[in-house]
């Protein structure tokens, strides 16, 4: 039986966009993983990734070519148009092609999808053991219900995630980098690759739970530290990877793991930089573990300071508080670790005092990185639920659902005031913006280290 799968992340940099950062340069770990589950039991799988094609006519060309008997596309819910289109498309090329989706929306949207008659079978929750169970029963001429809900797996016994279900097919569509998914920063340099270590998050942030605990469960599981080096090393001989990044909701809520994988890490022999996702209360309640990361190779976090405001953070259940945003920032600053600062403008109840606070906590931490977000309603969290019991959503279209900060997504705000806003938060204040120059420039000119070796060099009569 023949299993097309389909990415339709097209949301971000549209169609023929491959290699251009995060939203069409990472592989989608959720399809990569399934592939591998689904030869296990005997299918012949491929991908079609709509970020590779030059458009819907190339993707038309794409399924009449391969004929598949199943597709299952992997949707969140700015996917829904460009997933529902493929769909469409698949139905007009050969009807009898199952059609399957599964992911986030369709695990927190299941009775919108099924309403729609170009889907055969939705899949919810993990789809592991499900798909390909399903798969195994088509193959003996059984029926399968149409709602299939997921198994959650034993990580460590499920196989590693396909890179190459990706690569393969984006080099056959001309993908040149000189890296197997595209670095997002000058501190990870390539080859540079993804990886998960984990499902879930123990946190309750009302802009994003439930829909994490639908997806994976209540209770977070993380493979065992063996399990990952193992991947690392596979990853190392293919890839000869120089940088890496963990996809985890946050990595460092387990702060055994996280020490015994900054020790195995280093005793692998690994000394390759990485990012990981963290937050503000973690980082400053154990700066042991953040000095122990340091130096095995973290060279950034991602941390979701949300706003400079304390009631805004409650209201948000983000469970941190401005005092531990501007901490954890100074804790990054000593042991060197780039911060990479997601903050949103424009939640619901949110004063524009309120949001000038965040500018100027955002002056404070000085990110190497602004991540700034218009607050989305996303389906699945409840402060989605409090958005429609209120009225407040200006979201009409599946598209709208990324947070990227383009349109105003809820009522009540000036757009104009978010436009400076969000500017302004941008803006360093020139004393950090002086004192980042100098560091740059004494990273680059004066470093002891280099300026021994510089000298070394001009001794044995090779400077230049
Ligand atoms: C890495 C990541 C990204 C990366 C890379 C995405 C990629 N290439 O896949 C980037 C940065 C590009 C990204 C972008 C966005 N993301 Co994102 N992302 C994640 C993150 C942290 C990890 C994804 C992952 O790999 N998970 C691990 C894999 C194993 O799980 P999975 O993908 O869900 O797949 C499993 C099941 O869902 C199921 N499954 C999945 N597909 C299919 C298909 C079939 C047929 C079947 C049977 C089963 C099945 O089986 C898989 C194995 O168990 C998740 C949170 C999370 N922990 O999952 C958020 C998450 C998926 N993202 C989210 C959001 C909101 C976004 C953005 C909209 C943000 C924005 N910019 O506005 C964009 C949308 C991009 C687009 N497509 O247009 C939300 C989705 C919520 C929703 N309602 O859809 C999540 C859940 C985070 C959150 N809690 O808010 N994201
Ligand atoms: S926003 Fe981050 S920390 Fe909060 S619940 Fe979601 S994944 Fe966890």
């Amino acid at each position: 039986m023949k299993v097309t799968l389909i990415y339709p992340g097209i949301g971000g940099k549209g169609f023929d966009s491959l290699g251009q950062g995060m939203d069409s340069g990472w592989i989608g770990h959720g399809l990569a993983i399934l592939a591998p589950c689904l030869r296990a039991v005997g299918a012949e799988v491929d991908l079609i990734d709509l970020r590779a094609l030059p458009g819907w006519d190339a993707f038309r060309a794409e399924v009449e070519r391969r004929r598949p008997d199943v597709v299952g596309v992997s949707m969140m819910s700015a996917d829904y148009n460009p997933a529902m289109r493929a769909l469409e498309i698949v139905r007009e090329v050969d009807p009898r092609i199952r059609t399957c989706v599964g992911g986030p929306h369709p695990t927190i949207c299941p009775g919108e999808v099924l309403e729609s008659p170009l889907v055969d079978h939705v899949f919810t929750g993990e789809g592991e053991i499900s798909f390909p169970d399903a798969v195994t029963r088509w193959m003996r001429g059984e029926e399968v219900s149409r709602l299939v809900p997921g198994v959650a797996p034993n990580l460590d016994e499920i196989p590693f995630a396909d890179h190459e279900l990706f690569l393969a097919e984006w080099r056959r569509w001309g993908y040149r980098l000189d890296s197997p998914e595209a670095p997002f920063v000058p501190e990870l340099p390539p080859p540079f690759v993804t990886i998960i270590a984990g499902r879930g998050c123990m946190y309750n942030c009302s802009y994003c739970q439930p829909a994490e605990r639908h997806i994976f469960g209540r209770r977070v599981r993380r493979r065992s530290v063996p399990n990952v080096i193992t991947e690392l090393r596979l990853l190392q001989e293919q890839y000869h990877f120089n940088s890496f990044m963990f996809h985890d909701d946050c990595l460092t809520e387990d702060r055994d793991w996280v020490i015994e994988f900054c020790r195995a890490y280093r005793d692998a022999g690994f000394r390759q930089p990485f990012f990981c996702q963290s937050r503000a209360d973690i980082i400053v309640k154990n700066e042991d573990m953040v000095a122990l990361m340091a130096r095995a190779g973290l060279k950034g976090y991602l941390i979701g300071f949300e706003s400079g405001s304390d009631r805004v953070l409650r209201f948000i259940r983000k469970g941190t508080k401005v005092w531990q945003n501007l901490e954890a920032a100074r804790i990054c600053r000593k042991y060197g670790i780039a911060i990479w600062a997601n903050y949103m403008l424009g939640l619901p109840t949110e004063t524009e005092d309120e949001m000038r606070a965040t500018i100027s906590m955002l002056k404070e931490i000085d990110p190497d990185y602004y991540s700034p977000a218009f607050y989305t309603p996303h389906p699945g969290s409840d402060l989605f639920t409090y958005c429609q019991e209120h009225d407040l959503s200006l979201i009409t279209d599946h598209d709208s659902y990324r947070r990227n900060p383009t349109e105003v997504k809820i009522k009540g705000h000036d757009p104009a005031f978010l436009q400076w806003a969000l500017a302004e938060s941008q803006r360093r204040k020139p004393l950090n913006q002086l004192k980042r120059e100098a560091r740059r420039l004494w990273r680059r000119y004066a470093q002891p280290r280099k300026i021994w070796r510089r000298l070394r060099r001009m001794a044995l009569g090779t400077a230049g």
